[in-house]
């Protein structure tokens, strides 16, 4: 048998999108991990849209089955495909998050262009559809209730990808948890999974054989929190120390109330941090449900890290209920003080099933759904309370612009100013 993975490009306003959206050098893990429980003897290939031009040279009627993975964004782009290659004769399954989107909404529509979906996490799943389809008993529809384990994870077929397509320097992703155990009012990620972790030995020989078998030892987590339970990561972080490991990762500031993690993370290789501040308002993360830090504390845990090398990423999202038209100029100031290597902003988007879409619903301030399979980020689609529509998208573009003509000539940079790892 043969099976063709595919990470398909993006549809953007300006038509589809190849090496923009993120940089080159950075891979994700969903098709090295889910080639890597493909039965050995199947012949398995790889394709990242975003490097590759996967019409014009892969013989995809060669295959008798082609994987896509989907995220909502790629929607419109995985259906085109779906479409095109079963046309061609080979049998097409989709997964991703879109298949666990709004409750689910979108599998009927998956369905339609394809030959089986795998809805939500598929690990388990994934090797039960091989086996079906090996038989000629493939399923519409596979979708499981129960999280799957988390120890024992194969190794990602990190050997499939064609690295002389990625620009070095190279930089693998991994992840010690999946799910989050926070419950910020804004995210959907509890739609995703559930908050467990995988066995620290497990995680740190995965890294080993990054280091050792791929020899690349630079690694980004892709925890949605890495460092968010202090006893765990002070475990993981002391085997990894003197191992000559870098990495990155994303957590809360949580971690400014606990300086011996910030010490175990330093010892044991960060060399790049994003936080999630949402906002400098306390109000706004009152009503978020991030209030386990305060600014303050996260200035001072900042400019540590600064002072230690470490580039520091901050996200901030524009049009919570206490944002006036003043908090653009405290963002900016707050980017300014703490030397923050890099600040990404967003406008604020009410994602369906989260409290944050049911607090605007019935304040009837919802104005509209995102269009399927578009995402523009600028979009307003809600009715914010202290400022316009326009007054939220010009200040978030003036400080974006700020920032970017800013002297940042003391910031860190792990892998360089142009290499976003995170
Ligand atoms: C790392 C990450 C990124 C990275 C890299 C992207 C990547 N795909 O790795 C970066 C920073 C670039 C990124 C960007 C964005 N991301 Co992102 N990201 C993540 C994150 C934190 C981890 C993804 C990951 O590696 N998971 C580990 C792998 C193994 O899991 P997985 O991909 O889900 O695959 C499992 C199942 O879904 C399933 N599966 C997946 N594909 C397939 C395919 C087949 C055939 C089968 C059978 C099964 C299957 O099996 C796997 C094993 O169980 C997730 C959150 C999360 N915790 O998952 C968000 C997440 C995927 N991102 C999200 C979003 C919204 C974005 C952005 C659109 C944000 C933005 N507005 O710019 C962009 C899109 C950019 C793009 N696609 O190029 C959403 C997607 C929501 C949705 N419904 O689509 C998520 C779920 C976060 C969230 N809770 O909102 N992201
Ligand atoms: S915003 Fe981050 S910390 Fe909060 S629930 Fe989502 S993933 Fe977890």
């Amino acid at each position: 048998m043969r099976i063709l993975l595919v990470e398909p490009a993006i549809y953007t306003p300006a038509g589809l999108d190849k090496r923009e959206m993120r940089p080159t050098q950075l891979i994700s893990l969903t098709l090295p991990y889910l080639a890597a429980m493909v039965p050995p003897e199947w012949e398995v290939d790889l394709v990242y849209e975003v490097c590759e031009d996967l019409e014009r040279d892969y013989d995809l009627a060669a295959y008798d089955v082609v994987g896509i993975t989907t995220q909502t964004i790629q929607l419109k782009r995985t259906l085109e495909l779906a479409r095109t290659i079963r046309g061609l004769g080979p049998r097409v399954v989709v997964g991703g998050p879109a298949t666990v989107e709004d409750d689910h909404s979108l599998v009927p529509v998956i369905s339609r262009f394809s030959d089986s979906v795998v809805v939500g996490e598929a690990d388990v799943l994934w090797q039960r559809l091989l086996a079906d389809l090996a038989r000629g008993e493939l399923k519409k529809i596979y979708q499981s209730h129960e999280p799957v384990p988390m120890s024992d994870h194969p190794l990602p077929r990190f050997d499939l990808v064609d690295f002389s397509k990625i620009e070095a320097p190279h930089v693998l992703p991994s992840f010690t948890a999946r799910g989050c155990p926070r419950r910020c009012t804004f995210c959907s990620e509890f739609l995703y999974s559930k908050w467990r972790y995988r066995p620290v030995n497990d995680v740190y020989e995965e890294l080993i054989a990054y280091r050792d078998r791929f020899h690349i030892p630079r690694v980004v987590f892709r925890d949605d929190d890495f460092l968010v339970f202090p006893k765990r990561s002070n475990q993981l972080l002391g085997r990894l120390a003197g191992e000559g490991i870098e990495w990155g990762c994303q957590t809360d500031f949580n971690l400014a109330r606990h300086p011996d993690v910030v010490q175990s993370a330093l010892d044991g290789g960060m060399r790049v941090v994003s936080f999630g501040v949402e906002s400098v308002r306390e109000k706004n993360r009152e009503f978020t449900e991030k209030t386990f830090f305060t600014i303050p504390e996260a200035e001072d845990l900042l400019l540590r890290l600064h002072e230690a090398g470490v580039e520091t990423q901050v996200n901030v999202i524009f049009g919570f209920d206490w944002d006036d038209p003043d908090v653009f100029d405290e963002t900016y100031e707050f980017a300014m003080r703490t030397k923050v290597s890099r600040l990404f902003l967003s406008v604020l988007y009410p994602i369906p099933g989260t409290p944050l879409y049911e607090h605007l619903g019935r304040e009837g301030r919802l104005l509209e759904k995102r269009p399927q399979g578009i995402d523009d980020p600028l979009a307003v689609t809600f009715t914010p309370k202290l400022m316009t529509a326009d007054q939220l998208v010009e200040g978030y573009l003036d400080v974006e612009r700020r920032f970017a003509e800013a002297d940042l000539t003391n910031r860190n940079y792990w892998l360089g100013k142009d290499l976003v790892v995170i």
